[in-house]
């Protein structure tokens, strides 16, 4: 057996088995590139679903985190800590905002958001108690708890966790029009992916999020923007909501702002929104941990240049104008996306998107397949032009091979 194949056996004989990964098993990774226990070389295209916007082992996060490790690493919150205030300060800052409420996966942070419109409903807004409706996308993707699958139209993420939580309500991605009729005088917020990730890096029509932005500032609802994978950066700007000139009620943020060295997410809204919060009423063990604000601190500082959205968007004009190129050629049937984001839809007779995966990655290319034959690309925005392109050389050599 290769070392590979001793890895993926030892991996497959002591875990559940919740995900089917390609068979590689990487030992090291810098900047856009992984290597494997073999020694083999890939180019990072998913760059954990942008948690690694700033690349594998960014100098200047590991620093940060090295530095912190020596002094203080977790202290709870029922103690304050001296990276705090100002990973506080600075987050609120960069997203214009006044409060943030942090926590580490974002999921957590998503059920954070859940919990925050429902109490604003019911103490601001004087929703009855119990009744608060939030309303969500289909083909949403906003994590894998109970209550968040709950609104999941995605039978594999949903199926079989029941019994659901009630107070959500589904309406089509895009549509002002349904949003509108859905929206009545218990409904506290709308919860949406600026661009969706999951359903395959679905942008909405021009002019929906500030329709969304209008209707729910008109009717007193709260507009929560999940910008876990869409913000920090990937589309060409720090929020995927500037595209459209909105700025939401809340941000819900997670992935990058750890930079993939350690989980980190939070909730980032105005005072009388996270304000309804009293102690004791929500908390994490590692939420706003010294280690994650440290390291959070420097992604802040690295993304308050624009220097990474200015990469994401030139690069991306370039990524985008390639794959329109390739979809031309009838091997592409659709490409979608902002900034260094991506979905390519394979045309089904060139294979299924894991089918394209793994020969990419015999080509030395990491992407992950979404539904169908759609496959993701999103890479480190530290790519380097010349390595984006050898990776687009891939993608066309399995596409026309
Ligand atoms: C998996 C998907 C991507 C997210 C948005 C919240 C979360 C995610 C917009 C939850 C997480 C991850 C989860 C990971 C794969 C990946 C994913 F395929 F699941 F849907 F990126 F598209 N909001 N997305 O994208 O954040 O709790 O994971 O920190 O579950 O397989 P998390």
């Amino acid at each position: 057996m290769t070392s590979t194949e001793r890895g993926i056996a030892a991996a497959e004989a002591h875990s559940a088995h919740n995900y089917h990964p390609l068979p590689v098993v990487v030992a090291t990774a810098e900047g856009a590139w992984v290597t494997d226990v073999e020694g083999r070389r890939y180019l990072d295209m998913l760059a954990g679903y942008s948690a690694l916007n700033f690349g594998h082992g960014n100098r200047r996060l590991l620093d940060a985190a090295k530095a912190q490790l020596e002094r203080v690493t977790l202290t709870s919150r029922a103690f304050h800590h001296d990276r705090f205030a100002d990973f506080c300060t600075q987050l609120a800052e960069l997203c214009g905002m006044e409060l943030v409420l942090p926590m580490n996966t974002g999921a957590e942070a998503v059920e954070t958001a859940v919990k925050t419109a429902r109490k604003w409903g019911y103490k601001v807004k004087g929703v009855p108690d119990g009744r608060a409706k939030i309303i969500v996308a289909d083909n949403n993707f906003h994590g894998r708890t109970t209550t968040i699958v709950s609104f999941s139209t995605d039978p594999e993420a949903r199926a079989d966790f029941g019994p659901y939580t009630p107070g959500f309500e589904i309406v089509p991605y895009g549509d002002l029009a349904a949003l509108e009729a859905a929206v009545d005088a218990n409904t506290v917020a709308v919860l949406l992916e600026p661009i969706q990730g999951e359903a395959g890096v679905l942008v909405p029509p021009p002019g929906y999020l500030a329709g969304v932005r209008e209707l729910t500032r008109s009717r007193n609802v709260l507009f929560i923007a999940d910008e876990i994978q869409s913000g920090l950066g990937r589309t060409g700007r720090t929020f995927a909501c500037e595209h459209e000139g909105v700025v939401p009620d809340m941000y819900v943020l997670g992935k990058a702002l750890g930079g993939g060295v350690v989980p980190v997410s939070a909730v980032v809204s105005s005072r009388e929104v996270l304000g309804v919060f009293a102690p004791g009423e929500h908390g994490s063990t590692f939420g706003g941990n010294p280690l994650a604000c440290a390291v959070a601190l420097e992604v802040v500082a690295m993304l308050r240049t624009g220097e990474f959205q200015q990469r994401a968007a030139e690069l991306g004009e370039h990524l985008h104008s390639e794959l329109a190129q390739l979809a031309a050629g009838g091997a592409v049937t659709a490409v979608r996306g902002r900034g260094l984001w991506a979905g390519v839809d394979i045309n089904p007779s060139h294979g299924t998107g894991r089918e394209i995966s793994e020969q990419l990655m015999t080509r030395g290319v990491l992407v992950k397949d979404t539904h169908g034959s759609t496959i993701r690309i999103a890479p480190p925005l530290v790519i380097s032009k010349e390595d984006l392109d050898w990776g687009l050389d891939q993608l066309r050599g399995v596409l026309e091979g």
